[in-house]
């Protein structure tokens, strides 16, 4: 007994004693943001006037598709490359194997992935455990967002009560405190990145406070608890942290999930209501109303709503053909098929795999009917989808598969999908907002091409 005592006293202090030793997130993030401002700062002085793409017409009248016009670099999408999306040079399974995982877990954290796309380092697990700990110091929701959260109608959709608290939870801004006192304009980052650290902390809370409210009568949670990790308090949160397995999943979806490129609409929202020196929470609950949109994060809500709808149509009967011909159904009846198509990508999304491999290790979730009919859809989608001739990308997206999993695990209210969305891409959105103001990059306003005239004199339009 001494001797077990002694050995975890022991171990204590060594964990204690290497936290100490190990650079905190706001350390490592000073140390790479000097050479980045070096760099921009050439760039302008010597190499502003340097052309990097032409502008058309399809560019300007199809939605921006194409144009490079943000700087960002913690994740490229290639539309053809097979691993298709890379977070600082590395793919899903290079982050699957070199990203910290939790004690006990397999699965990418968000706290290792929000540390690499910060710093654009692989943190050390000592690092990991240190962020999530600071996290979790930081997770509980202040009072009065409570009582605002829990003054609302549960008929207010859940993304909707999300982007209030989290508009809401703007009156702890530091940066926009500091601001007010008159602050230098180096220093932007340093109060941004304590916001961006402080919302992502509250987002389990409040978010799994919103799914109490709306769907358990606002039974209480438990505390946060100071030694899990950011998705591991989440799912505690939400009453299902005895779900090992659905706590993995999502630690997986929440971290691949958390960055896609700067310009996807949701982290687009938050760089351009963040560069008008918006705080981080009012830049961010402008990005949760973007993802709310169908085209965007609501995809996932509308995937299981659209495949429920085909297991109760096709009942037994569950063939190719028969998925072939709701497909069809669902295309002539002038909608889109959820889970299908992407604004960049051109061939199945890395992250839908990823999910799909996941399923493929638990025999569980090979035998849930859902997940099967998720697969079998797959089998005919992309060949109808060609067929059918209008989207340039007939592959699945990663909501085909989202959804289907927390379905199994028996998170059935798939109304609040896009929530959980909305806890992952913090991740990315946030760490956008923190770069631009160590790099100081301006006001974003594009100007409008007017192109009733050219069109009219070159081509008579
Ligand atoms: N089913 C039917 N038609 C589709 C389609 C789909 N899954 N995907 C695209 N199209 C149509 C699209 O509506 C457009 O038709 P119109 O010319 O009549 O307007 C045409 O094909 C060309 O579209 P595109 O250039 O291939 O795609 P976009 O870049 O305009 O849009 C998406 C990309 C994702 C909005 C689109 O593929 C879509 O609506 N998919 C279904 C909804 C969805 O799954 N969204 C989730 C996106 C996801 F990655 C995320 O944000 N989580």
């Amino acid at each position: 007994m001494f001797c077990r005592t002694v050995s975890r006293l022991t171990s204590l202090r060594t964990v204690a004693q290497r936290f100490a030793s190990t650079k905190t997130l706001k350390e490592s993030l000073q140390e790479v943001i000097p050479a980045k401002q070096e760099q921009l700062k050439r760039l302008k002085a010597e190499h502003s006037q340097v052309i990097v793409g032409d502008i058309k017409v399809e560019n300007i009248v199809g939605g921006m598709r194409g144009l490079k016009s943000m700087l960002w670099e913690a994740s490229v999408l290639d539309p053809n490359e097979a691993c298709g999306i890379r977070f600082h040079g590395l793919s899903i399974p290079d982050c699957q194997q070199q990203l910290p995982a939790a004690p006990g877990g397999k699965e990418i954290i968000a706290e290792s992935m929000l540390w690499l796309l910060l710093t654009g380092e692989v943190p050390t697990e000592a690092a990991t455990r240190q962020l999530s700990r600071e996290l979790a110091e930081k997770g509980d929701l202040p009072t009065y967002v409570e009582r605002l959260v829990d003054g609302l109608s549960p008929s207010i959709h859940p993304m909707t009560q999300l982007g209030i608290g989290v508009a809401a939870l703007n009156h702890d801004s530091v940066f926009q405190k500091a601001y007010e006192t008159g602050i230098k304009k180096a220093d932007y980052w340093k109060y941004t990145l304590e916001d961006c650290l402080a919302l992502i902390a509250r987002l389990p809370a409040l978010a799994a406070r919103i799914y109490r409210n709306v769907y358990k009568h606002g039974a209480a949670a438990p505390p946060v608890n100071k030694d899990l990790d950011l998705v591991g308090n989440y799912t505690a949160l939400m009453g299902y942290g005895a779900n090992k397995d659905l706590t993995e999943y999502l630690r997986l979806y929440i971290s691949i999930h958390g960055d896609h490129e700067g310009g996807n609409a949701s982290a687009h929202t938050a760089h351009l209501v963040g560069s008008t020196l918006a705080d981080p929470y009012l830049a961010y609950s402008a990005a949760l109303f973007a993802l709310a949109g169908p085209l965007h994060g609501l995809a996932n809500q509308e995937v299981l709503r659209w495949q429920l709808a085909m297991q109760k149509e096709l009942g037994d009967n569950i063939t190719h053909q028969n998925i072939k011909d709701y497909l069809w159904k669902t295309l002539k009846s002038g909608q889109v098929v959820p889970g299908y198509g992407h604004g960049v990508l051109r061939k199945s999304d890395p992250r839908f795999i990823a999910l799909q491999e996941f399923c493929d290790s638990r025999p569980d979730l090979l035998k849930s009917p859902t997940i099967q009919l998720v697969k079998k859809t797959y089998e005919v989608a992309p060949g109808v989808l060609t067929e059918h001739g209008k989207t340039k990308n007939p592959w699945p997206n990663v909501d085909a598969a989202s959804g289907c999993v927390l379905y199994h695990y028996g998170l059935t209210e798939f109304k609040y999908y896009t929530v959980i969305f909305g806890v992952s891409r913090a991740l990315g959105a946030l760490t956008q907002l923190v770069w631009a103001r160590a790099l100081g990059l301006p006001l974003e306003r594009p100007k409008c091409a007017f192109l009733s005239k050219q069109l009219k004199l070159k081509f008579g339009i």
